[in-house]
Parts: C-alpha cells; sequence; structure tokens
C-alpha cells in the first residue's frame, strides 16, 4: 500500500549531541533531498552536501543518502540526512524540509509504515520499540530475537499446524459420506495434542519475558501485624512503609521497586485483610485484595508466635486457585526447638533468618538465566493470545475425544488460528494498530 503523504522527524534524541539525524519517508523523499541539497542524490551513495534554508543560505552540512523503494525500512523512498545535533538546528532543517512537502511523523509512523508495506510484521515492529526501551542486557538479546523473526517464526509454524489439521478435519465433514472416521484416526489427536504443547512451551518462554521486561509482582498479604510492612523495609533496604505494633497501620498500597538477583520486583505492601466497619481500612483492604488477584507471587505473612489462626485459614481458602507461599514471620520469637510446619517457610526481618530462602522462593521458576537465549520478550497483548488459543485448542482436545463433533471441533481449531495470526498482525484491527504504534517515539 502506498502512503501519498510524505513524513519526516528527527530519529535521534533530544538534545545536544554530536550528530543529529532526520528522516525523511514517503514518495517525495528524494524531491525534498535534492532540494534541501540543491543537489542530486544518487541512489544508495552516502553523500557529503550542504543544507540550504529557503532564501538557499546554508543551514548545515553533512551526510544524507537516498534509499528507493521497496530497499527502505519503510519499504517506501527513504532520505536520512544526518546534521550537527543542535536542537535549534535540527528544528531549522525539519521546518524547512516540511516546507519542501513532508510533514512531521506521528509516534511510531516509520514502523507502522514497515509493518503496512510487508517489511515486517507487528511482532517485530513491537521488537524494535522494545530493544530501544529495553532495561536488561538479557532483554536487549531477546528483542533483538524478535526483531530477526524468533518469536513470529515460531507463532507460524503453529498457525501452519492448525491450518494443517483444520483443513484435514474440514475434509472429513466434506467426505462423511464416504465414511471416512477420522476419530478413529489417532494422527489427528496426536498432532492436536502437539499444537497444544507448543503453545504451552511458547507461553512459558513468553512468561519468562514478561517478567524481564516487567518484572515479578510480589504482593505482602496476611492479617494486620503479621509483619508485611517490615518484610517490605526488608527487601527495599530501607524504612519504606511505616512500622508499629498497632494493628491496621498500613492503609494504602504501598509499592517499592527493587531488583533481586537481576530480576526486577515490584513489591506491594497491603493493608492487613481483617473484617473492619471503618470505611478507610474497608478501602484499603479492597484494594489489598485488588492487588493480590493481579499478583504473579503472594507472600501470605502469618505471625508464627500463634501459627495459623481460623483468620489466616479465611484467606487461605480466598487464595487456593492462585501462586500464593505461606511465609512465617518473626522466627526469632519462637524457641529454636519448637516444632515447625513444613508447609511454609519461617523468616525474621530483625535477624535475617531464612532470608536467603525466601528470595530463592521468590525467584526460582521466573528466569533461567542459564537459557536466557529461549526468552520471549513478549507483551500483554501476546500472552493473552496465547492464554486465548490455549483454551480454544483444549476445548477442541476436549471435543475430539469426548464428541467426535468435527464441527465444533473446526471452529476451535479456526478460533485458536486468528488468536495467534493477531500476535504478528495478521489479522488486526485499526485501533489495536494506533493502541501500539502511538506508543513508540518519534521517529522510529
Ligand atoms: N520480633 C519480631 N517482630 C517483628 C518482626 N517483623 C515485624 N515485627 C513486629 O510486628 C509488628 C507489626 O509489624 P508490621 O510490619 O507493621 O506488620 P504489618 O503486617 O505491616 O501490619 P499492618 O500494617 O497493621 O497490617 C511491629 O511491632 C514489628 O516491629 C520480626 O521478624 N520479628
Ligand atoms: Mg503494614
Amino acid at each position: 500500500m502506498q502512503n501519498q503523504d510524505t513524513i519526516a522527524a528527527i530519529a535521534t534524541a533530544a538534545g545536544v549531541s554530536g550528530i543529529g539525524i532526520i528522516r525523511v519517508s514517503g514518495p517525495q523523499s528524494l524531491q525534498v533531498g535534492e532540494k534541501l541539497t540543491a543537489s542530486k542524490l544518487p541512489v544508495k551513495h552516502v553523500l557529503f552536501r550542504h543544507f540550504y534554508d529557503n532564501s538557499q543560505i546554508v543551514l548545515d552540512h553533512g551526510i544524507c543518502f537516498y534509499c528507493p523503494a521497496p530497499h527502505s525500512f519503510t519499504g517506501e523512498d527513504v532520505v536520512e540526512i544526518q546534521a550537527h545535533g543542535g536542537p535549534i538546528l535540527l528544528d531549522m532543517l525539519l521546518e524547512r524540509i516540511c516546507q519542501l512537502g513532508a510533514r512531521l511523523s506521528r509516534p511510531g509512523e516509520f514502523s507502522e509504515r514497515a509493518f503496512v508495506n510487508d517489511k515486517i510484521d507487528l511482532a517485530q515492529a513491537e521488537a524494535i520499540a522494545d530493544l530501544i526501551e529495553s532495561g536488561s542486557r538479557a532483554a536487549a538479546r531477546a528483542a533483538m530475537r524478535s526483531l530477526q523473526g524468533d518469536f513470529s517464526n515460531q507463532i507460524n509454524h503453529l498457525v501452519a499446524d492448525i491450518v494443517h489439521l483444520r483443513s484435514y478435519v474440514e475434509a472429513a465433514l466434506d467426505f462423511a459420506e464416504e465414511e471416512i472416521d477420522f476419530l478413529s484416526d489417532k494422527k489427528i489427536g496426536k498432532q492436536l495434542q502437539a499444537c497444544q504443547a507448543t503453545v504451552v512451551h511458547i507461553l512459558k518462554r513468553a512468561q519468562q519475558g514478561r517478567i524481564l521486561k516487567e518484572g515479578i509482582n510480589l504482593v505482602l498479604a496476611g492479617l494486620p501485624n503479621a509483619g508485611k510492612s517490615s518484610l517490605l523495609n526488608y527487601l527495599a533496604g530501607f524504612e519504606a512503609a511505616i512500622v508499629t505494633d498497632v494493628p491496621g497501620t498500613t492503609r494504602d498500597v504501598l509499592r517499592e521497586h527493587i531488583s533481586l538477583k537481576g530480576i526486577p520486583l515490584h513489591v506491594h505492601d497491603t493493608a492487613g485483610l481483617q473484617d473492619t466497619s471503618n470505611p478507610v481500612e474497608q478501602e484499603g483492604i479492597k484494594r489489598a485484595w485488588l492487588e493480590i488477584h493481579r499478583a504473579d507471587i503472594i507472600l501470605l505473612l502469618v505471625d508464627s508466635t500463634p501459627g495459623i489462626t481460623a483468620a489466616d485459614e479465611a484467606i487461605i481458602k480466598q487464595l487456593t486457585s492462585l501462586n500464593y507461599q505461606l511465609v512465617y514471620s518473626k522466627a526469632d520469637l519462637i524457641a529454636e526447638n519448637i516444632v515447625r510446619q513444613s508447609d511454609g517457610l519461617y523468616i525474621s526481618t530483625r535477624d535475617g533468618y531464612g532470608m536467603p530462602a525466601l528470595i530463592d522462593r521468590i525467584t526460582s521458576n521466573q528466569i533461567d538465566y542459564n537459557r536466557d537465549d529461549q526468552i520471549i520478550l513478549a507483551r500483554h497483548r501476546h500472552i493473552e493470545a496465547l492464554q486465548q488459543a490455549q483454551i480454544s485448542l483444549d476445548q477442541a482436545n476436549h471435543i475430539f475425544t469426548e464428541t467426535g463433533s468435527g464441527e465444533l471441533m473446526a471452529e476451535d481449531l479456526r478460533i485458536a488460528q486468528q488468536q495467534l495470526s493477531e500476535i504478528t498482525g495478521e489479522f488486526t484491527t485499526d485501533d489495536l494498530l494506533g493502541n501500539i504504534f502511538s506508543r513508540f517515539c518519534i521517529g522510529k
């Protein structure tokens, strides 16, 4: 698809620097570049040129080059100018470029054009933003792998397998009167299970990638006075939260961002969970439950001096479907020889007892740094699409084994295929595209 507009933007970061780059893309790029430099721009030559204003006064000099469509990042005619990196100077050059027929680009518009022109798919476009924003070397490496198509290839292979399976099932439906008994064909069940296993595998790697990118959401929960705020302070290494022996000290959710063994961690300290008529505390408890349901891991703190009470048990009942770890606090207050429960970890924020084991529990199973070349730097929408596809494939398998309805199975396979294709952008809506690209920086 050809865009009529020619867009331009400063591609380098705002501020003073040695060099500043302006990128121009669209059908008028060459004309804009040749007028700006008052010279011809032969194809794919790095050229030293003067850049002129509309009175033919030299604004600056530097390097420029012209890449004709489709052999450019956007797939359109592109001219790139490398001038000196002063913000006023770059603004003057950009203004001149706009006078010559370009317009200012929107955030992410260059990448959006690359996507529209099939130079990259949606997951690769997102990988560009992730690469630029990556907060660690492992994240940068993972983003680069996605940009090179690693993630998209895995999705494309899986989609191809599902399409293959679907066509087989649909063919069996078309020839139903010829009594092709596709149910008795073990191949279908095996292929379907292979697809399910692939989704599980990709999802696991994607979830690790999300943690690498966004960090682990850890929520400290428990009864009032269980020692939640003390643990937050211990992990943060400073007095982030108020600690008193008054039950109900913490009301709002307190957040601290820390790093444990190189993994970013967002620790949320919450209000003690108890029945109360105090409206301020009630609101705090409501917010605590919201955080609990969003958590990657919940540490349920139980004061080890009384041990588990009926009130703790009532909380545990509500956590059964969530990823929680029982933590017995204030271990320094109980005698060494007392029998310890095996269902939880014992800690003390007073003397640091049990902290290495707790930190291991929080970080283990999250990211395998020995195999970080396997991690997919996934976004929330990728994980959601994978989870939806997983549900559809599970459903297809259920139908296959329980009812043998080819129609229903084919429909579930179709839905799974569509859900996965959203990742690479084969099926998308304009809203989704707008949402994704508007978060990019200008000039990318
Ligand atoms: N001896 C001992 N006391 C602790 C330990 N951790 C916390 N405490 C004490 O227990 C009391 C409550 O601690 P907090 O950290 O405020 O407990 P909380 O769970 O945040 O309480 P709320 O905010 O009221 O829900 C304070 O007096 C702390 O000093 C510990 O490891 N050992
Ligand atoms: Mg507290």
